[in-house]
């Protein structure tokens, strides 16, 4: 067996961990709400064995499913576990790295054809009483939400018709349907794309394909009342040069930004493309919401190029960090209108990892959250994740349905600090906004780390976390998370 890249998608705190842990009563300082009852999922890559191309990144690590549980009784325990993916099996079996580069089959160990080569390692999707490790580039794995056994490959129930499901799906709060769709549905670098809706039962109701303008990185998109919006960006694949044994994505700036609307109940051929700018990308939206005139408002963090130098780099675009501009941007558009081009306007700060309460998903809010930079940071920040640096403050936007939202409150990590995405988990208190729950890491000292999960007041961040939960083992960047509360995973037992 070889041994990890000295590059930084596997050295500091991306080196790679490996273990699988369970820790009981893990120490708490300060006092978690008595609403934060539950548990918070969430999705880590960890590669099990050193990768076959040693330009490999972040996003091939092996799925683990993390579960921080919050008890009854004030406590919290901890566990983390592998996927146990198909791809993940045949490669404890021989101990060592049988597939290739991130999302190129081509470059698999030829016995490896035809075995699912996903890595179930982006979102833990809570829905209809079943969690689910999704990835894009495949089917998600379902995972037991109490012991974090892998079940299996999921299809809903042999319904599921696409070849992938996107790691970002939306929930209705109100009707508790589940959207979502897969892109490459049929096969590498296709522009298929399946549309699907999942009743509140589980039952997949409908799937329907249609095809995007070209292949591209379908990360996430969003729901309204009564629409579905599918952003494209210019990241594209290319089947010739996946045969060829090159990068699955490269960015291409000359391309223009399309973004696809349909009723969200309606028939695929309804979809109207409106054009946005040439060549930006976002990976993460906020929300999309009708206002009373019926303009459709589309709010993503949005960047002047895709955010990952292992994307950009193969592509020919070679950038300094400081060199990409990015903000909080807003799309408007009249879905009744013909398809022109989306109407921009930037809302907030630059950044990614908005998080909304559930409840308002698909509706008119008011208040988002996301991370950002800190500005005065005195220091170095935290060396981390896929971009290479991780977020170092977190923020809160007011006014969300203005023009104009503002940033009215912030909590600041000191240098060598990162946050992980937040999850938001509601308050039955009228007036109070809720709490966030994320993971933090410090830096200590020469590959040192210290981890902590912080609780703190979404409508007060300045004061700080109101509880610190001390993680006493090493822990690799997360991707995505999901608040599951207590009352849900009772009913299992
Ligand atoms: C992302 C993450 C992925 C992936 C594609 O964060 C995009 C964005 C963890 O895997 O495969
Ligand atoms: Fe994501």
């Amino acid at each position: 067996m070889g041994s990890f890249p000295q590059t930084p998608y596997f050295t500091g705190l991306n080196e790679p961990v490996g273990q699988e842990v369970r820790l009981t009563g893990l120490p708490v300082q300060g006092t978690i709400p008595p609403e934060v009852r539950g548990s918070f999922y969430r999705a880590v890559p960890d590669p099990a064995f050193p990768p076959k191309f040693a330009d490999d990144h972040t996003l091939s690590g092996d799925g683990m499913v993390s579960r921080l549980s919050f008890n009854a009784d004030g406590s919290v325990d901890f566990a983390i576990k592998f996927v146990e993916t198909a791809r993940h099996k045949a490669e404890t079996e021989l101990g060592r790295a049988r597939f290739g580069k991130y999302r190129n089959p081509f470059t698999d160990d030829p016995e490896m054809a035809g075995v699912d080569r996903t890595v179930a390692n982006t979102t833990p999707v809570w829905h209809a009483g079943k969690l689910l490790m999704a990835k894009e580039d495949g089917r998600p794995y379902r995972v037991d939400p109490l012991t974090l056994e892998t079940l299996g490959s999921y299809d809903f129930g042999g319904a599921l018709k696409s070849e992938t499901m996107t790691a970002h799906v939306r929930i209705d709060a109100a009707t508790g349907e589940l959207f979502f769709y897969g892109y490459e549905a049929d096969g590498q670098a296709s522009t298929k794309v399946a549309y699907c809706v999942v009743g509140a039962d589980g039952t997949l109701s409908s799937e329907q394909w249609f095809d995007a303008p070209y292949c591209a990185m379908m990360h996430d998109f969003a729901i309204s009342q009564n629409y579905a919006l599918f952003p494209i960006y210019p990241t594209t694949s290319d089947l010739d040069r996946l045969k060829a044994g090159g990068e699955h994505w490269h960015h291409q700036p000359e391309l223009d930004s399309w973004l696809g609307v349909m009723p969200r109940y309606g028939n695929v051929s309804e979809i109207k493309w409106f054009k946005g700018p040439k060549g930006v990308h976002s990976y993460h939206m906020m929300n999309a919401w009708e206002d009373a005139d019926g303009l459709l408002h589309f709010d993503a963090c949005l960047n002047s190029t895709n955010a990952f130098a292992f994307i950009r780099e193969p592509s020919g675009i070679f950038l300094q960090p400081w060199e990409i501009k990015g903000a909080l941007t807003r799309w408007t558009v009249d879905p009744r209108g013909p398809a022109g081009e989306v109407k921009e306007s930037e809302i907030g700060p630059p950044g990614d990892f908005p998080v909304i309460p559930a409840a308002k998903q698909g509706q008119p809010y008011d208040l988002g959250w996301m991370l950002t930079m800190n500005p005065d940071l005195q220091g170095p920040p935290l060396f981390a994740g896929p971009v290479g640096v991780s977020f170092n403050m977190l923020a809160r936007l007011d006014g969300m349905q203005s023009a104009a939202p503002q940033v009215t409150q912030a909590l600041p990590l000191p240098p060598m600090g990162g946050y992980n995405e937040p999850v938001h988990v509601p308050s039955a208190t009228p007036g109070h906004a809720g709490w966030l729950v994320m993971i933090v890491d410090q830096q200590t000292g020469d590959n040192q780390f210290h981890h902590e999960c912080w609780i703190v007041d979404s409508g007060n961040l300045g004061a700080g976390p109101v509880a610190r939960i001390t993680i006493p083992t090493r822990l690799r960047p997360q991707v995505h998370g999901w608040w599951v509360p207590q009352a849900q995973l009772d009913v299992l037992a």
